[in-house]
């Protein structure tokens, strides 16, 4: 029967760089269940943050953008000799193992397993900068929406809001906001503009018993960015 096994042997093309994208399913929902802040909950973001350092640590990859339920891989090297299958299904069940174990490690629990879908996108240089600008893009849209419906939702039915937000241009969801007292370039950076998670040198300070200094060596270590700058070329160049 292995000849019907017919989707094992797609491979991601050679010589690319690849992003892989992992969403989580229902989180809708999930945030009723879990009752999070609105729109933005810090437990929930520092819970994707644990989940997303778990996966640097096993995989290593190049750099990790996250909003919402959102996970943006940038590899460094192709796993499972580029078998789709593999990557998309290892990835996907890596990152719900890991959000799961570290929901339970607070005082929270869920009532039915937790679940992400996970897709793989080949890309050239050019494209990878692209593409994280497109999705850096997405979660400022992310970020003015959802502020602009929960201030809407304060007098409105949800049918109501979500028609008045389908027809105001933004500098008038700017206005709406500015309002009711929310200015939206003074938010915190990460909820504007995405969390980096990437490898950076750290000085790390040490003794030498044998004689007997202060000692201080260069590390890499793995770094969350919360101050990310809007994404251009330069910030990749130390990546890839
Ligand atoms: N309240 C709240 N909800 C969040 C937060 N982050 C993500 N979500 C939820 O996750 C959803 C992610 O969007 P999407 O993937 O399109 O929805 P899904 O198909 O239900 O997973 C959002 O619509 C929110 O409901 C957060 O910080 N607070
Ligand atoms: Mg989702």
């Amino acid at each position: 029967m292995k000849e019907c096994e017919i989707f094992s042997s797609l491979r991601v093309p050679c010589g690319s760089k690849i992003v892989v994208r992992i969403d989580g399913r229902k989180f809708s929902n999930l945030s009723g269940e879990l009752g999070l802040e609105k729109p933005y909950d810090e437990h929930f973001k520092d819970l994707i943050i644990l989940t997303s350092k778990d996966f640097f640590k096993e995989f290593n990859p190049a750099f990790i953008y996250t909003f919402s339920d959102e996970i943006n891989i940038l590899l460094s090297e192709i796993p499972f000799s580029g078998r789709i299958e593999k990557m998309d299904s290892v990835f996907a069940s890596f990152i719900a193992g890991s959000f799961t174990k570290n929901i339970y490690k607070t005082e929270e629990s869920v009532k039915k397993p937790i679940s992400f879908d996970s897709r793989i996108i080949p890309l050239q240089k050019a494209g990878v900068v692209e593409y994280f600008k497109e999705r850096q893009n997405e979660a400022w849209r992310n970020c003015i929406n959802g502020y602009a419906y929960w201030t809407l939702r304060k007098e409105f039915s949800k049918k109501d809001a979500t028609e008045i937000l389908r027809n105001k241009k933004s500098n008038e969801l700017h206005e709406i906001l500015f309002k009711s007292g929310i200015n939206l370039a003074e938010l915190p950076a990460w909820q504007r503009r995405g969390i980096g998670i990437y490898k950076k040198e750290v000085i790390i300070d040490g003794y030498n018993p044998l004689e007997k200094k202060r000692t201080q060596s260069m590390r890499k270590k793995v770094y969350v960015d919360y101050d990310l700058p809007l994404f251009h070329i330069g910030f990749f160049d130390k990546l890839m």
